[in-house]
């Protein structure tokens, strides 16, 4: 009687166990492994975005993409191999992604002083800490151990990624889905306060906005549209781009919620989040300078949370050798 009901529990136990450990990570991971890992991502990383600051947006942005499709495995960095199966780099919201090229110098430079060791998932997650950083943003502590994922579907970015014109409903399932909340949205949104945008993106905000001709979308302040309307002239032009917080794209600051509460969010996606009670309260909470620190705190926070989406700790995760293919 007795080993029979022990026999099982102590099964589970390690299952248990497990499943547990699978959802870990922890920040001094590679201590042992890879003892310089983060000075060395962060000196490669700081050698490119000093010399190009606008790659640090881009870089943020990766791995946003990385976490929100089948978690931050790395899948978003896999080239395409085969015409068929197109990886995610060559869906639709991929195709402006930038600074590839940083990884692989980063992964390279971490190759070379531990072979074999550090996952190109994790190394994105440090890149981006510290693209965020070097343009004046938060630091925080980066939990890792993340293992590379195999697999790369284009049409699973289409699936994951919000698009620009969801509301905030759309948005709030959208990351609720990823263990997300709403105010974390509000927050992760900040991440507007740095970069650019192709026309293509919102344009549809400027010119037969809802198939109305000549109409634009009336949550955006008329003088913004008409700004806009010069820099990107009609019809959908794909070439322009413009600073989504126009004078202050490359500052990591709060300037991203004093726009939006002036009606001059770039996208429906930003503009919206001020129907929200919970989205348009951290808003209005944070649209002078002064609210810096608690946004800094809050964007550190959810930038954690954003990096557990997911996640791989073990097989089938590997750790890639080349972050644009799988072994
Ligand atoms: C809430 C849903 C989101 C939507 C709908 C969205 C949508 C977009 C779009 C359409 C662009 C412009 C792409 C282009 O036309 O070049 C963009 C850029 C950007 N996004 Fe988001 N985004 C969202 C959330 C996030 C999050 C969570 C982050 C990071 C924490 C982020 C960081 C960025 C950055 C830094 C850029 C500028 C990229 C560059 O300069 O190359 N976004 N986003
Ligand atoms: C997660 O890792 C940390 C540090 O390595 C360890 O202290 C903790 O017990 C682990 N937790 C689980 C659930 O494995
Ligand atoms: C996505 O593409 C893969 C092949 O690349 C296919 O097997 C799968 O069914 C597709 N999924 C959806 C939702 O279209
Ligand atoms: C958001 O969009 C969905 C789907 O189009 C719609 O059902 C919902 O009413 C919209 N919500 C708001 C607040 O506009
Ligand atoms: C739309 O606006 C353009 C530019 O202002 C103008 O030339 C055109 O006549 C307008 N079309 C209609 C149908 O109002
Ligand atoms: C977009 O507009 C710019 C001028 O504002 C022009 O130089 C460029 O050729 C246009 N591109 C396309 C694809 O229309
Ligand atoms: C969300 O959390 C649940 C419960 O902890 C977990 O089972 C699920 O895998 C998580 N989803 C993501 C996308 O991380
Ligand atoms: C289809 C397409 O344009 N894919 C692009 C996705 O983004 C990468 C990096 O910018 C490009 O190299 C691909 O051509």
């Amino acid at each position: 009687m007795k080993t029979k009901s022990v026999v099982p529990s102590f099964l589970s136990v390690i299952i248990l166990l497990q499943l547990a450990n699978a959802q870990n990570l922890s920040v001094g991971y590679y201590s042992k492994s890879c003892p310089n890992l983060e000075s060395i991502v962060e000196k490669t990383t700081a050698r490119f975005v000093s010399s190009a600051k606008s790659l640090a947006p881009a870089l943020l942005r990766m791995h946003f993409h990385d976490c929100f499709v089948r978690g931050c495995d790395g899948s978003v960095l896999i080239n395409t191999r085969s015409k068929n199966d197109p990886a995610e780099k060559d869906s639709l919201p991929n195709q402006s992604l930038r600074g590839f090229k940083v990884i692989d110098a980063v992964k390279s430079d971490v190759e070379k002083a531990c072979r074999n060791k550090v996952s190109c998932a994790d190394i994105l997650a440090l890149v981006a800490r510290d693209a965020v950083k070097l343009i004046g943003g938060p630091s925080w502590p980066v939990p890792l151990g993340r293992k590379d994922g195999r697999i790369s579907r284009a049409n699973e970015s289409l699936a994951n990624l919000p698009p620009p014109f969801f509301n905030v409903t759309q948005l709030i399932a959208s990351f609720a889905s990823k263990n997300l909340t709403a105010k974390d949205l509000v927050i992760l949104s900040g991440g507007h306060t740095i970069g650019i945008s192709h026309c293509s993106s919102f344009s549809s905000r400027l010119y037969n906005f809802n198939g109305q001709v000549n109409s634009s979308d009336p949550s955006m302040d008329p003088k913004y549209v008409a700004a806009l309307k010069k820099k990107c002239p009609p019809p959908g032009n794909t070439t322009n781009i413009v600073d989504m917080d126009p004078g202050s794209g490359l500052d990591f600051d709060t300037n991203y919620y004093k726009i939006l509460a002036q009606r001059r969010g770039l996208f429906q996606s930003d503009a919206t989040l001020l129907q929200n009670s919970v989205t348009n309260a951290y808003i209005q909470q944070h649209v002078n300078a002064a609210a810096e620190s608690s946004f800094f705190k809050d964007f550190a926070d959810s930038m954690v949370k954003m990096g557990k989406i997911g996640v791989l700790t073990g097989p089938p995760g590997e750790i890639r050798k080349i972050c644009s293919k799988i072994n």
